[in-house]
């Protein structure tokens, strides 16, 4: 179904970002950088984000909730008709993945920058993801891989599969809708709970059954595929460091694989992709357990918010290979041409305090200082004096620095935590500095359950004492070494450009 108005003479002159903040910004850097004109969306809340002044025309669409504005995809659609756009960039969250609004786009001659409904529709249910990779030999958590409501049938197989087993809702995702039973005198009792729980909370009461990983790390592969049957991976990230199923840390590559683990999850990630005809930047998420052997999760069918770790150790701008595949292009590359150079490590930095629970905490930025310098790379989406609104996601920014080693861009990375002033709401950068200083971390012996196992205000107490004084310290060393260190314009491995605006 050639639903795409491609042709090589049209090679799309205006895209529309369906998103704000920091990615907004992002995709439109991108698409500036390739001579496309650029549209921003907006609510009330945000007239005056730097994603609305960068953007060469913006179109409010309505009160700051969600549901009233980046939710409204007809509203949208309404404005990019209106303005003549060619193509709907949709970043990630909000409509990035909701195969209606895709559909909806396609359906008014406009280019739905992103993988098809069919793939997200597919990749959106996980028993439908399991059903669709099965030919591909794909290894996958031991389980039953189909709904089941039968609950002396479910004991029975989960006796075969040996406890703990972990409970899944069909329909759920990020955590929600997971129970985990240690022994076979829990199992009803949990599984009846998961069941009624799954139908108030999703409306559909399906659950499947897997062998439940105890300590697993938390590994992605990127992957792009064109629509002339190129699929290429672009190696993997390590995501383990979260809290409550919200990514706080990643990096690439991962310090656990071995380059033959590495080659087996890319070529399983290829065929993923191939399993439910991909097109796009996607992602697929594998869980990794101590003794390396790796399981099948789910896709994930958009750019991720942690995808410039990616760009930063393969040279690979993402985005504008998305918009190369949407407008029917091939991929620049073969996979042969990818290489992994060097390390790149992200800190999200939301405004939440960590001293207090992770609590949001909105309001102005009073002062806003960027660290710049060399290896580092900050994506952000607000300004000194800029309101946080209290309506969407509280992430600031994302910090991203590079190095030739894993230790070079931990080092890198403590030091623009340290040349990074943000007043007026509270925000994890303590809490980076914590985990970047963790000898669980920097020794690499981490699984998913770091910040449960590690994390206490009171360390973080400490932490701040010690950054304190590597900032004095360099503060002295930065005079006496004439500004050298951190004051370098941006230089990427793969020429980035870091300046704003
Ligand atoms: C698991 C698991 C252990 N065993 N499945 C959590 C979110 C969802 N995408 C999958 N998740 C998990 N599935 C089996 N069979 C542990 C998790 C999990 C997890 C996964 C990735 C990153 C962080 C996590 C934190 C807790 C649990």
């Amino acid at each position: 179904m050639p639903s795409k108005s491609y042709n090589s003479d049209n090679t799309m002159q205006k895209i529309l970002v369906a998103n704000r903040g920091e990615i907004a910004l992002r995709v439109m850097r991108t698409a500036r950088k390739m001579g496309i004109l650029t549209v921003a969306v907006y609510s009330e809340a945000d007239r005056l984000s730097p994603h609305v002044r960068y953007a060469d025309e913006a179109v409010c669409i309505g009160p700051p909730p969600s549901s009233q504005s980046y939710l409204r995809g007809d509203k949208i659609i309404e404005a990019a008709k209106a303005l003549g756009v060619d193509g709907i960039h949709p970043g990630y969250g909000f409509l990035s993945e909701n195969a209606s609004f895709a559909r909806a786009v396609e359906d008014a001659g406009i280019a739905f920058i992103g993988p098809s409904p069919f793939s997200i529709e597919i990749m959106g249910s996980k028993l439908a993801a399991k059903a669709a990779v099965k030919e591909y030999d794909i290894p996958m958590v031991p389980g039953l891989d189909e709904a089941i409501t039968d609950v002396a049938k479910a004991k029975e197989i989960a006796r075969e599969v040996g406890f703990p087993i972990l409970i899944k809702a069909s329909a759920g995702g990020g955590g929600k809708g997971m129970r985990i039973v240690e022994e076979e005198a829990n199992f009803e009792a949990q599984m009846k709970r998961a069941v009624s729980e799954a139908e108030s909370a999703f409306g559909d009461g399906s659950v499947f059954l897997e062998k439940y990983i105890a300590s697993p790390r938390h590994i992605e592969i990127q992957v792009l595929a064109d629509t002339h049957g190129n699929v290429v991976h672009l190696f993997e990230r390590e995501c383990s460091i979260q809290r409550r199923h919200q990514k706080v840390i990643e990096e690439a590559p991962s310090s656990i694989l071995t380059p033959e683990v590495r080659e087996r999850m890319g070529q399983d990630t290829v065929n993923v992709a191939r399993a439910c005809n991909y097109k796009g930047a996607g992602t697929v998420e594998f869980l990794v357990d101590e003794h390396l052997n790796y399981y099948f999760l789910e896709m994930n069918t958009r750019l991720q918010v942690e995808h410039p770790v990616t760009e930063m150790i393969t040279g690979v701008d993402l985005v504008k290979q998305q918009i190369r595949i949407a407008r029917g292009e091939p991929l620049d590359f073969k996979q042969e041409d990818l290489q992994i150079k060097g390390h790149a490590m992200e800190l999200r930095v939301y405004a939440e305090d960590p001293n207090d629970n992770f609590h949001p905490s909105v309001g102005k930025i009073s002062v806003y200082r960027r660290p710049q310098g060399k290896n580092i790379r900050l994506d952000d989406g607000y300004e000194e004096g800029l309101t946080i609104p209290l309506y969407y996601d509280p992430m600031i920014a994302k910090l991203i620095t590079f190095g030739e080693t894993r230790p070079a861009a931990i080092h890198t990375m403590l030091e623009a935590i340290e040349h990074y002033e943000i007043e007026g709401v509270a925000t994890t950068l303590p809490f980076g500095i914590f985990v970047f200083h963790h000898k669980a971390f920097t020794s690499g012996k981490f699984d998913t359950h770091f910040v449960k196992n590690y994390f206490t205000p009171e360390a973080l107490e400490k932490d701040n004492r010690i950054g304190a004084e590597i900032a004095a310290k360099l503060a002295v060393r930065l005079q006496e070494n004439n500004k050298k260190l951190l004051k370098t314009p941006g230089a990427y491995p793969s020429g980035w450009g870091n300046g704003k605006r």
